[in-house]
């Protein structure tokens, strides 16, 4: 429980799947870390009067309100916590940055790179009055993710020389699924290169220190066309069976590229939403010169690890559970060998946030390193445009 007297006043915009991740969150995280300041959970905003007033009492929120404006002007919210489509992020950061609201923003950042950028240099400007800001690219603080960097930085994997990730669902392989705003490029930015493929993006430059510098990419839409959806809410939705008019679907439903990052590694990408019989289903595997390492979300207290440098006769993979008070964040949660899930990776998200806002330094990912994840996503998608050609990765400072 924390000892402190600080509040920080948290109005947090959205109420699905991503609201709902983050509101189990903020209601945990003082209760399990001794952090310098406490949230309060005071104000949840949707456009849906009703909706959003469920939302608030079912999430626990003090109170509501329909215009994200008004709980960004209100003198008593401290961080704003954006949890909606890409296409407002910019518009709802840039006026909270310059309300001096600390802000925690959904990935992807933005959805172009123009937003990014603005959006960035917005930050920049915000930090000079101690106002900080963060996105949440969550997988981060998977224990097990966290300790996979630690053993690349420790060296054990001596020098990298393979990146291999893989992002895979399933929940739109039935061409009646609607059209939802994850499938409209003018809501969402990007189908799954941007929804799913942001995520390995950021873990495998989060684990190994490496930029990605460059990349060649295909990209495809298998079903063009769907129905409107008549109910949707997260990712569930529902159309009139057979009647319902279609619409166009302008995002990708799966995108594969190779890529070169900056230390010398080859690396693999592929999220898909047409990996059928694959829910939610993230794994990445890095060799290096002594080593290899592999983390899999759905073993996510786990990692795989072998150890080169061990004897001949001692090889083999070996599997580290992440489960013991010395792994990263696992100290406050049970005794050992007790494994946690993902929602937790949003409490760890919410500590650290919280840590970095009350001690004044800067949370990571920036908004500057959710730039640099834009700027591979929309070189993916140049090359993909061009044929697979090659694209390089610009950079974030222009
Ligand atoms: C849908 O594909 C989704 O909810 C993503 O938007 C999240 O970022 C991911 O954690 C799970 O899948």
């Amino acid at each position: 429980m924390s000892t402190t007297d600080r509040e920080l006043r948290v109005g947090m915009v959205g109420y699905a799947f991503m609201g709902a991740a983050h509101s189990q969150a903020w209601r945990t995280v003082n209760r399990v870390y001794d952090l310098p300041a406490r949230a309060r959970m005071a104000l949840i905003c949707g456009r849906d009067t009703a909706k959003v007033a469920d939302a608030a009492d079912r999430l626990g929120w003090d109170a509501y309100t329909t215009d994200w404006r008004d709980l960004i002007n209100r003198d008593d919210i401290d961080v704003v916590d954006i949890c909606t489509p890409g296409d407002s992020h910019a518009e709802i950061a840039l006026a909270a940055l310059a309300a001096g609201k600390h802000v925690l923003c959904e990935k992807p950042l933005a959805n172009t790179v123009e937003e990014a950028r603005a959006m960035t240099a917005a930050a920049d400007v915000a930090r000079a009055a101690g106002v900080r800001s963060m996105c949440g690219f969550n997988y981060r603080r998977v224990p097990a993710v966290t300790m996979m960097r630690q053993l690349v930085a420790d060296g054990r994997l001596g020098v990298i020389r393979h990146v291999r990730a893989t992002y895979l669902q399933d929940w739109i392989v039935d061409p009646q699924f609607p059209l939802v705003w994850r499938l409209q490029k003018d809501r969402a930015g990007s189908g799954a290169l941007g929804d799913i493929g942001a995520h390995i993006i950021d873990l495998t430059q989060f684990v190994t220190g490496q930029r990605i510098s460059g990349v060649s990419a295909v990209t495809e839409t298998f079903v063009k066309e769907r129905p409107l959806p008549a109910e949707s809410s997260g990712l569930a939705a529902t159309a009139d069976g057979g009647t319902a008019p279609t619409g166009q679907v302008t995002v990708d439903d799966a995108a594969v590229f190779v890529a070169r990052l900056d230390g010398g590694a080859l690396a693999t990408y592929e999220a898909s939403r047409f990996a059928t019989g694959r829910k939610n289903a993230l794994r990445v595997e890095i060799n290096g010169s002594l080593g290899s390492v592999v983390f899999d979300l759905e073993r996510l207290n786990e990692l795989e690890f072998y150890d080169a440098t061990r004897p001949t006769t001692e090889q083999g993979f070996s599997r580290i559970l992440v489960t013991e008070g010395e792994h990263p964040y696992m100290s406050a949660w049970w005794p050992p060998g007790h494994i946690i899930g993902y929602e937790h990776s949003f409490t760890h998200e919410m500590r650290d946030f919280i840590e970095a806002v009350a001690t004044d330094v800067d949370p990571t990912p920036s908004f500057s390193d959710a730039l640099q994840v834009q700027l591979v996503l929309d070189a993916v998608a140049r090359s993909a445009e061009l044929g697979s050609s090659w694209a390089e990765v610009a950079p974030t400072l222009t």
